[in-house]
């Protein structure tokens, strides 16, 4: 019996039916990290992950107080911005926060229209509309907070033809290391404190439109140590997808509050990135030298076909080879997915990645959770945080 996988429809249109969506989003547009030397970065996330060069600004274009490189790959745009002397408002984050995702961009068609749509409802503004513009054409880009330091960045790029925004060069390197077959993002995982992820969903409710389509409690996502809560808000037409967690009561400290002491607030705690070939993409990242968390106990391996279930003859995955590659698997009424977590990519214990490859199933891994956190408290133990 082997069932047809269709692609990722989690029937939004029902929920949004008759609504009226006042901020249409078309989809990610850039994730930019504020780093301590993004030179460096630049370099580790094109060696190691596989990004390609785009755009640079920076002393040769006139930028003085902060340099930027722009990587891509296939969909995915990744900026690393840091500062070039103390003067620079950058530095503040990097201080209080080590590196980490500042700005989760977001395409739209108006951008003047979803800052008004949001500041009306009560978002904080980061950035009034801005038309910045180069012989390639105009953006309009505008800002608001979300949790933490963290900000949305409406984008819109009708007539652009340049290579990333107005003030940037294209940037070409002879250096440049193939891709690892990263596709798109998937999903942005933010971890707030204790108590606030209740108004932090209201916040995507009243102030993004965005709907509340699936929820983990800490009945659920618990080991013998600790627990979370989670909550997955999405956009209108699924594009967009940002599940929100809390640290929960436990015996011990979970990894939400390890994080949270480590930011020193609220933040972005991974970006998910899609590929559709997870055993190739992961062999890639690892003889690049990323790190993933160790694999769960052969027991997990042992359990797959029940926890597939009816898609168990569908999986055309070798179980022992996703076992070499500690690859974790999961299943829900759609179909099944495949998933890998790295080790945080800062030296706090912070920002970290997920490989995703979705094989139907529209779920974020729930029957992982306990093996996952499982692997993750095995590290904060090595760390002396649990
Ligand atoms: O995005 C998710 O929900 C999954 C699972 O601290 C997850 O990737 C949830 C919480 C967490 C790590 C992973
Ligand atoms: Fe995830």
């Amino acid at each position: 019996m082997s069932k047809e996988i269709k692609s990722v429809d989690y029937g939004l249109e029902k929920i949004f039916e008759g609504a009226q969506d006042f901020l249409p989003l078309l989809g990610t547009d850039y994730v930019e990290l504020y780093v301590g030397n993004a030179k460096q970065a630049a370099h580790y996330y094109k060696t190691a992950f596989g990004f390609q060069s785009l755009a640079y600004k920076g002393l040769e274009t006139g930028s003085r107080n902060e340099v930027s490189y722009v990587l891509k790959q296939d969909k995915i745009r990744l900026v690393l911005t840091t500062p070039l002397n103390s003067k620079s408002p950058v530095n503040e984050h990097i201080v209080k926060h080590g590196d980490g995702v500042k700005v989760v961009a977001l395409w739209v068609d108006d951008a003047r229209s979803a800052y008004e749509e949001t500041t009306k409802r009560g978002a904080r503004s980061f950035m009034e509309p801005i038309i910045e513009q180069d012989e390639h054409g105009e953006v309009v880009r505008a800002g608001i907070y979300t949790y933490g330091e963290t900000v949305h960045m409406f984008v819109e790029r009708k007539n652009y033809k340049g290579v990333f925004l107005p003030g940037f060069q294209e940037w070409k390197p002879d250096y440049s290391p193939s891709s690892v077959g990263l596709k798109y993002i998937d999903h942005m995982v933010g971890n707030v404190g204790w108590g606030e992820m209740n108004h932090w969903v209201k916040w995507y409710e009243d102030v993004m439109g965005f709907v509340n389509f699936l929820s983990f409690d800490d009945k659920q996502i618990h080991t013998e140590y600790s627990a979370l809560m989670s909550k997955v808000m999405s956009n209108g037409n699924g594009r967009i997808k940002f599940p929100i967690n809390e640290p929960a009561e436990g015996k011990k400290r979970s990894q939400i509050e390890e994080y949270l002491d480590f930011y020193e607030g609220s933040g972005v705690q991974h970006i998910a990135v899609a590929t559709d070939d997870i055993i190739k993409t992961v062999s890639e990242l690892k003889s690049r030298g990323v790190e993933f968390l160790p694999p769960p106990p052969q027991a997990y391996y042992d359990d797959i076909p029940r926890r597939l279930g009816v898609h168990r003859d569908m999986m055309k995955e070798d179980i022992a080879e996703l076992q070499k590659l500690s690859i974790l698997v999961d299943a829900d009424e759609e179909g099944y997915l495949l998933q890998i977590f790295t080790k945080p990519v800062e030296d706090r214990p912070t920002l970290f990645f997920e490989i995703i490859q979705r094989m139907g199933a529209k779920g974020f891994g729930a029957g992982n959770f306990k093996a996952l956190f499982e692997s993750i408290e095995r590290e904060q133990q090595l760390r002396g945080t649990l």
